[in-house]
């Protein structure tokens, strides 16, 4: 299989950015398919570091990279983002990037409804207020405006008129002033030929790179738990992160979809609200966030921190057909006594091997655990498998048991090199 679809297997930041970017040098194409710049994407590449959120990782590695039509983006954002790479001494062309001409556009209304909510919520799902979950509410809803829209003044006004109209009533329910649609028509008039630089029916360009033997990357972002179906839901992101979303959001077909490689951390965490049965809340726990540098790339926020979840990511390798994973971040567990993970749920009397759908059984989840003997060597760096120590082994072998799916690489540092090659 000449492509390959990299998704989070838990609720992101397993470290796709990092897999994503290893990976692009094999592929001619890096596509992202959904979500927005809520994604945090960090590489690491001679030493220096690339944050990006909404650009796909191959940008850096100078790979044609694509913004697919399932992806909502804020354009003020996207063109901040390109300055930005630049002055890192990366240059961005519209023949290396492609933005999608019938992808939605997040405005800044959007944000200022998510903001809003989460200020206001009794159910906050801790969002990363960027907009993201109205922008998608919008295309649902048959009224977003979209980049192609930003060619035509006189149908965008009357497109910024009706989706007004919609958003004032949004607004007044929660005490925010009208919006104001003139000047909205003004901004977005001033940054359309430097966005419509870019946009381009991206399914035909790829249609016919894939025809002509070009190999596709897709870039998942999020996880596979913050899934709008299949996550914990309402505790997720509001568009599908699974690997079947990279037919629908980039506009190749499902064939394309490739080889499904899922990303894993061994141990979990998560960001914002929400269940999380192995979460810590004790002294392993801040262990594994301080060792794990675990805060949002974008954001800042703490990401909260537990045990893996063999449960959570068996469900996950099902829901997106994942043929192998990648396991990152194992050096974080270093020098731990006793690891433990978490085989099964045990919801009030009833033992299960799943995460059932229901609201109030995932908040009640209790892990069953099983304990692994931790190793005190150093996995950090670990070029090959002989460099492991053995319990390091033992642990990786008995997670491939208990998720169905083979460990395909082993990732043992930030570092593009230090990566373990298993099959
Ligand atoms: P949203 O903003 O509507 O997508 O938020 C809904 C939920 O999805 C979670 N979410 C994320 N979780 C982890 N990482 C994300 N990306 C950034 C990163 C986040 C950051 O990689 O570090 O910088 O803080 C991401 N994006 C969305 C979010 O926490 C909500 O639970
Ligand atoms: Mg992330």
């Amino acid at each position: 299989m000449a492509n390959v679809t990299v998704v989070g297997a838990q609720w992101g930041d397993e470290g796709k950015g990092k897999i994503v970017d290893w990976l692009s040098n094999r592929a001619d194409i890096v596509v992202r398919f959904q979500g927005g710049h809520n994604a945090g994407h960090t590489l690491v590449v001679d030493g220096k570091v690339y944050k990006l959120a909404l650009l796909p990782s191959g940008v850096v590695q100078g790979k044609l990279s694509v913004i697919g039509n399932g992806v909502v983006v804020d354009p003020w954002h996207l063109l901040g983002e390109i300055e930005k790479i630049e002055q890192q001494g990366v240059k961005i062309t519209p023949e290396l990037l492609v933005l999608a001409d019938n992808a939605a556009l997040i405005l800044p209304i959007h944000g200022d409804i998510d903001k809003a909510r989460e200020a206001q919520s009794s159910q906050k799902i801790g969002t990363t207020g960027r907009g993201i979950g109205p922008a998608y509410e919008d295309k649902v809803g048959r009224r977003a405006i979209r980049v192609a829209d930003l060619a035509d003044p006189e149908a965008l006004k009357a497109k910024i008129d009706r989706l007004l109209v919609h958003h004032s009533a949004l607004r007044r329910g929660l005490g925010l002033p009208d919006a104001d649609g003139e000047a909205l028509l003004a901004q977005l008039l001033e940054i359309a030929p430097k966005v419509l630089a870019y946009a381009q029916p991206a399914w035909r360009l790829l249609d016919a790179k894939v025809r002509e033997g070009h190999r596709v990357l897709f870039e998942g972002a999020q996880g596979a738990l913050l899934d709008v179906d299949h996550g914990t839901y309402p505790f997720v992101t509001s568009s599908n992160t699974m690997a079947g979303q990279a037919a629908a959001g980039s506009g190749l077909g499902p064939r394309s979809v490739g080889y499904v490689l899922g990303i894993v951390k061994a141990y979990t965490t998560r960001v914002g609200e929400g269940p999380f049965p192995t979460e810590l809340n004790d002294e392993v726990g801040k262990h594994l966030g301080t060792v794990g540098r675990e805060v949002g790339v974008n954001t800042g926020r703490p990401r909260r921190c537990g045990w893996f979840d063999a449960v959570l990511v068996r469900q996950t390798i099902a829901i997106n057909g994942i043929h192998g994973v990648a396991l990152t971040k194992m050096d974080v567990l270093d020098g731990l006594k006793t690891l433990k993970v978490c085989v099964g749920y045990r919801i009030g009397e009833q033992v299960l091997d799943y995460l059932p759908s229901g609201m109030r059984d995932q908040a009640a989840a209790v892990p069953v655990y099983e304990e692994l003997e931790g190793w005190s060597e150093t996995t950090q760096g670990a070029r090959s498998w002989k460099d492991l120590p053995g319990n390091a082994v033992k642990y990786v072998r008995r997670i491939e048991e208990l998720i169905g799916a083979p460990v395909a690489l082993l990732s043992t540092s930030p570092e593009r090199e230090d990566t373990i090659l298993m099959r």
